[in-house]
Formats: C-alpha cells, sequence, structure tokens
C-alpha cells in the first residue's frame, strides 16, 4: 500500500470515528435525534413530491390537480364566490409558487428559492382582470411575497446578492396599492372582493367575514414598515378598530357583516370559519409590533372565549349578543386554537383541546371539515379534508413548548396518514369524504406553505435557531424585530434579536395565570380583589331551578355547561 492510499484510509477512518462521536454526542443531547432525523427527511420528500408535481404539471398556474396532473387558477375563485371573466390569456398568479418560497428557505434550499425569486421577478404581474378574494390574496400571496423579501434580504440565506434588487417588494407594494380601493367605504371596513386591475367593481357585494377585515394587519403593517408608505398599515388598522367596536357588550364578535352599513349579518360565531384568525392576528400584531392596543383587545377576546365558547375541551359557537350555544360542531380550522394558546402560554388547555382533536383525527385517519358535536356524526356535507395544516401547526406550536415526544408521535402520526391517504403519483391530493376516503383532484396550495412546513419544523427547527419569528396564518414567517416595535413588552426580553426599548413596564397578569377558568377565585394581584373564573356564567335563577337547559350557566371551575335535571335543578348532570 502506497503512503498516499495508506493516508486516505486513515482519514477515512478519522471521518468515521469523528461522526460516530458527533451522532452520539447530538443522540445524548436529544434522545429523540434519530427519530427526528428519520422523520423530518420524510416531511422534506412529501414537500418535494408536492412541490415538484406543481412545478411539472402546473406552473406557472395557481394550483395542482394532482391526480389528473393539471392546474386549476384558483387564487381568483377562493372564496365562496367564482370569477365571471378571467382573460383568456391570463396564467395564474404561480400562487404554489409564492407560497412554497419560504418552505424552501426553511429546507435550506437556497437555489431553488433564488431560481424561484428570480423568475417571479421578471414574470409576475398583477395587472390582470382577475377579481380576486382580499384576505385571501392577502395572507397568501402578499405574506409569502413580503416574507420571502425579507428572507431573501437575510444575509444567512447565501441568495447572490447581485441578482435580488428588492423585486419581491415591488411587487407587494404594487399588490398592496392595489388592495388600497377596497378600503374605500363608509366604515373603513373592506369589500371582500377587487378586481386588480379595476378596483372595487360595481355593484359588487358588501358582506364580508370577520377574517375578512380583522386578519390584514401584519401583512400590511409588514408592507408600511418595509416601503416607508404607511398607507397600507392605516388602513388594515382602520378596519381592525371599527370591528371591534363593533363587539357586544360580552366582547363577542359575529361572523359576517356588511362592510357599507357596518352591521353584523351573522351573529353567531365561533372560533373557526370567518373568525379564526381575526383573534390570530391580534396576538401575532402585539407580538410583532409591540402594540399594548392588540394585547388589550386581544385579552378581552380571549377570555370571552373562553367563557362563552368553551365547553370543556370543545368549543361550540354562540350568539355574540346573548352568550347562547348556537351550534355544537368541531371544525377542522379550529384545530389551530391550541397553538395560539401556546402563545399566550395557556399550556394546559391547549393540551387538552389538542388530544381531543388528535383523537378525532385517529378516529377517522384525518380531520373532518366538520362533526356534529350533538349528534355525534359527520356533517352531511362537510365529510371532506382538503390536506389542511391546523392539526399539524398545533402540535408544532406544543412540541415547541413543551418538548413532550407525545407530539412527536402525533407528528408521525399525521405524516403517515398523508402519506397513506391521500400521497399520489401527481402529488397529494384532497379528501372529498373521510368515511370512504374518495379522493379529490386538488392540492391547495397551503399544503406547500403551511402542512409541509409545520410538520418540517417539528422535526427540525434549525431555522428558528437564531432569531425569533412569528409565522402569519399562512404560515409565512416574519422575524420580530425591535425597530418594527412601539415597546416591546416584558415577555419577549429572552431574546437576543429583540431589546426593551422602554425602562418602566406595566405589572401586568397574564391571562392565563389568573383570569382563565377554571380558577374559581384568585387574587388578582393588585388590591386583592378576587377574580371570578372567566367561564362562570350564573344560573338564571338564583335557587338554580329551571324550566330548560337555557336556565342554567357555566360551571365555574369544571367549565362545563349545566344542564337542568328532570327534577327541575341546574347541575352538572352529563357526563361526556
Ligand atoms: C389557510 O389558508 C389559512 O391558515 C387560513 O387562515 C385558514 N386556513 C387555511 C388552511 O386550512
Amino acid at each position: 500500500m502506497s503512503h498516499g492510499s495508506r493516508g486516505t484510509w486513515v482519514l477515512m477512518f478519522l471521518v468515521i470515528i469523528l461522526s460516530m462521536f458527533i451522532h452520539n454526542s447530538t443522540s445524548k443531547l436529544d434522545p429523540y435525534s434519530v427519530k427526528k432525523k428519520r422523520m423530518s427527511e420524510k416531511v422534506r420528500k412529501m414537500f418535494y413530491h408536492a412541490y415538484n408535481n406543481y412545478m411539472m404539471h402546473a406552473f406557472p398556474h395557481d394550483e395542482l390537480k394532482p391526480l389528473t396532473k393539471t392546474f386549476t387558477d384558483s387564487l381568483s375563485e377562493l372564496g365562496n364566490l367564482k370569477l365571471e371573466h378571467l382573460p383568456q390569456e391570463y396564467n395564474g398568479s404561480s400562487l404554489s409558487l409564492i407560497e412554497s418560497l419560504s418552505s424552501l428557505v426553511i429546507l435550506g434550499n437556497h437555489t431553488e428559492f433564488e431560481r424561484a425569486v428570480l423568475w417571479l421577478s421578471e414574470n409576475l404581474t398583477f395587472d390582470v382582470d382577475a377579481r380576486i378574494n382580499l384576505f385571501e390574496c392577502n395572507i397568501r400571496v402578499l405574506g409569502g411575497l413580503v416574507s420571502a423579501h425579507i428572507l431573501a434580504t437575510d444575509s444567512t440565506n447565501r441568495l447572490n446578492k447581485g441578482t435580488y434588487e428588492n423585486q419581491l417588494l415591488v411587487l407587494a407594494e404594487d399588490l398592496g396599492q392595489r388592495f388600497l380601493p377596497a378600503f374605500d367605504t363608509p366604515t373603513g371596513l373592506p369589500y371582500a372582493w377587487i378586481n386588480l386591475k379595476y378596483g372595487v367593481i360595481k355593484n359588487e357585494i358588501t358582506e364580508t367575514s370577520t377574517s375578512g377585515c380583522g386578519s390584514l394587519i401584519l401583512e400590511m403593517g409588514a408592507l408600511s414598515r418595509l416601503t416607508g408608505d404607511p398607507r397600507f398599515e392605516n388602513v388594515a388598522l382602520r378596519a381592525l378598530r371599527k370591528l371591534w367596536s363593533m363587539r357586544s357588550s360580552l366582547n363577542l364578535l359575529g361572523t359576517t357583516l356588511d362592510v357599507e352599513t357596518g352591521e353584523w349579518i351573522e351573529h353567531s360565531s365561533g372560533i373557526g370559519a370567518g373568525v379564526d384568525s381575526f383573534y390570530e392576528y391580534l396576538i401575532k400584531g402585539h407580538i410583532l409590533f409591540g402594540r399594548e392596543e392588540f394585547w388589550r383587545m386581544f385579552q378581552s377576546a380571549y377570555l370571552a372565549v373562553q367563557k362563552y365558547f368553551r365547553y370543556g375541551p370543545w368549543y361550540h359557537e354562540a350568539d355574540m349578543r346573548t352568550g347562547k350555544a348556537t351550534f355544537w360542531q368541531l371544525t377542522s380550522l379550529q384545530a389551530f386554537w391550541p397553538g395560539l394558546q401556546v402563545l399566550v402560554g395557556d399550556i394546559a388547555a391547549a393540551n387538552s383541546s389538542h388530544r381531543e382533536f388528535f383523537h378525532v383525527w385517529n378516529k377517522f385517519g384525518v380531520l373532518p371539515e366538520r362533526y356534529l358535536l350533538d349528534h355525534q356524526m359527520l356533517h352531511p356535507t362537510e365529510k371532506y379534508y382538503p390536506l389542511r395544516p391546523e392539526l399539524a401547526e398545533s402540535t408544532f406550536y406544543l412540541y415547541q413548548a413543551t418538548k413532550d415526544p407525545w407530539y412527536l408521535e402525533v407528528g408521525e402520526s399525521i405524516v403517515d396518514s398523508l402519506n397513506f391517504y391521500t400521497r399520489v403519483e401527481g402529488g397529494y391530493a384532497s379528501i372529498r369524504d373521510v368515511t370512504t376516503m374518495e379522493l379529490e383532484d386538488h392540492q391547495h396550495s397551503f399544503f406547500l406553505s403551511e402542512t409541509c412546513k409545520y410538520l418540517y419544523l417539528l422535526f427540525d427547527d434549525s431555522f428558528l435557531a437564531n432569531q425569533n419569528y412569528i409565522f402569519t396564518t399562512e404560515g409565512h414567517p416574519l422575524p420580530v424585530l425591535s425597530s418594527w416595535h412601539e415597546k416591546l413588552p416584558e415577555a419577549y426580553i429572552l431574546s437576543n434579536f429583540t431589546s426593551i426599548k422602554s425602562e418602566v413596564q406595566p405589572k401586568r397578569s397574564s391571562a392565563m395565570s389568573s383570569r382563565i377558568c377554571p380558577a374559581a377565585m384568585l387574587n388578582d394581584g393588585h388590591n386583592n380583589e378576587p377574580v371570578e373564573s372567566a367561564c362562570h356564567i350564573p344560573d338564571t335563577h338564583a335557587d338554580h331551578r329551571c324550566v330548560t337547559d337555557e336556565d342554567c350557566g357555566v360551571d365555574s371551575t369544571s367549565c362545563r355547561r349545566r344542564s337542568c335535571s328532570m327534577a327541575g335543578y341546574c347541575g352538572l348532570w352529563l357526563l361526556i
């Protein structure tokens, strides 16, 4: 054996020993590192199976139809209405590519990220005669572009500096300007629909959702901070404040409203469809911009939710005017709530709801869109599962907060179900009916921006190692920067990325520790006044007599709704 080849063998031997040592030491630090590595690789493959099929069969259109390997230009059809007149030459807005940008960075694929950024820079235009849903376009397109711009200008992402000259921000600003006419209403609440080329069209419908008006502040606020043009943040803030002023005396909001009259159309609401991201943007707006105003709104809104919608680990709907329960339904969208609860530290409540959602996931194999809690059956028409991310999202947050390996098990089970039921040769298909597992020809863009991302981050969170991010409702990361903060709240001083601007911070009791049920009587820490449990609703009659369940309130300790016994007394008679 020559000296040269002996040297090579010695080197290889040393490399093997060293890698064994590194492997052992990381395994010792984290006993789940092998599993995490295996699972993150599995999720990486899932993402690329979905992404590559989109790029091959659907790009530059919006979304992939994985069964027929064709495409759909869905952006202009998102929401509940269809676009009437799309021009022949319209090629979509590359929605799924925009949605994939931040996921590519999180997966460490800077080459593909750069390729996508350059393609969008040269080809994307919003000067099209397309009527789009403001909310969807904001969270998916504006959010995707703003987040990707921030990632593209972050020196750690190794972009070829010469090629990126803020093109994504220019596109985002153009889009933001096209949104502005939507806010030109007597109330400041934006129209749900806008034509990108011509603004608000004649006789446009005036009905919109609470989410539609109240989930704009992250993207529009970030756009203002990045461009220096305050108009985007101002209109979003005005709409949010108006919406908040429309709350009932119970601090509840409805689900749909009229943007011209500012009146509620649907008074029943919960934490799911039509309202979910409103709550999310209050707390995330507070984290991103440090506004106390958002915290105060959130705290009141959160307490009202826990008081009027919560039934043990479940959340039903209630009438915003009376707080009386309306619909006893579990919906797939509600599964984001435990993740939001993690952000405010209400881990125990988050854990118990998450377990119930996962229980339903296990029962059906995936989460059905709507389940009737009172009849213990699926909703007759909403039996579908469109690859939604919410359960994976909450699982990721709960694992971050607790490091309880149970959540890794949950994540693995979600990954296995997705691969077993929804993976097809041409991508990942939605499920039309969870009882038959019949598939539907649609791979929603949020599968790329959220579902795969949260599953990946559950098993590999190295992206989050050196910076604080919040994720928009569509899963696009925005960094928490001290320069964007009016005043940083006490709770976030741990970050080395942010800093306290104001020395004197008001003492604030946490929403979780003192005000949330089941604590029946607590000291509020200020004037020794007892604080009543937030979930407590007294029975109608002081002597607890009742004729129907309507006469009974909510138990202050267990937060369970009391019911009327055959003998005519309210109590916790029904055990579910
Ligand atoms: C996503 O588009 C967003 O998370 C939105 O807020 C509601 N849910 C869908 C995915 O389910």
